[in-house]
């Protein structure tokens, strides 16, 4: 759980990661009896899927104060979406010109709500998370999913 020390004055964020680990399509006989034997039961498909909850405890009214949690694409520029939004207020916060650059966005969490967001996890990676909330990217409001 990670706490963000940016506001601890004025609310409490709070991230919960809950991953599950799903081995998913396991076949139950060998692909191709002439598959190697040293790749049998290697054939595992696994998808990682991994919630997110956020919960925003603030007592200030949603639009002076709320949370998101969005999760960018390797190699992209977190300030610039941030940036970007930052000035669509009309779409949470979240600019439809970065949506080729996000992986998965939660809603936006105004005091005492909980949002959630589910997603797969991508590949190995490390990825940066950050919320878009106008000023708290720039204020620290960033982290890191580290997939292995
Ligand atoms: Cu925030």
């Amino acid at each position: 759980m990670t706490r963000h020390s940016l506001c601890a004055a004025l609310c409490t964020v709070a991230l919960t990661l809950s991953p599950a680990l799903a081995l998913a399509q396991a076949p139950k006989t060998a692909p191709k009896a002439a598959a190697p034997k040293a790749a049998a039961g290697a054939n595992f498909m696994v998808s990682l899927p991994v919630m997110v909850t956020l919960k925003a405890v603030s007592a200030l009214p949603k639009m002076a104060m709320a949370h998101n949690f969005v999760l960018l694409k390797a190699g992209v520029d977190a300030a610039a979406v941030a940036s970007a939004g930052a000035a669509a207020r009309d779409t949470n916060f979240v600019s439809p010109k970065s949506k080729a650059q996000i992986i998965a966005a939660s809603a936006l969490a105004g005091g005492g709500e909980s949002v959630t967001v589910e997603f797969t996890a991508p590949a190995a990676g490390k990825y940066q998370f950050i919320c878009t909330f106008p000023a708290h990217f720039q204020a620290g409001m960033v982290g890191q999913l580290i997939v292995e």
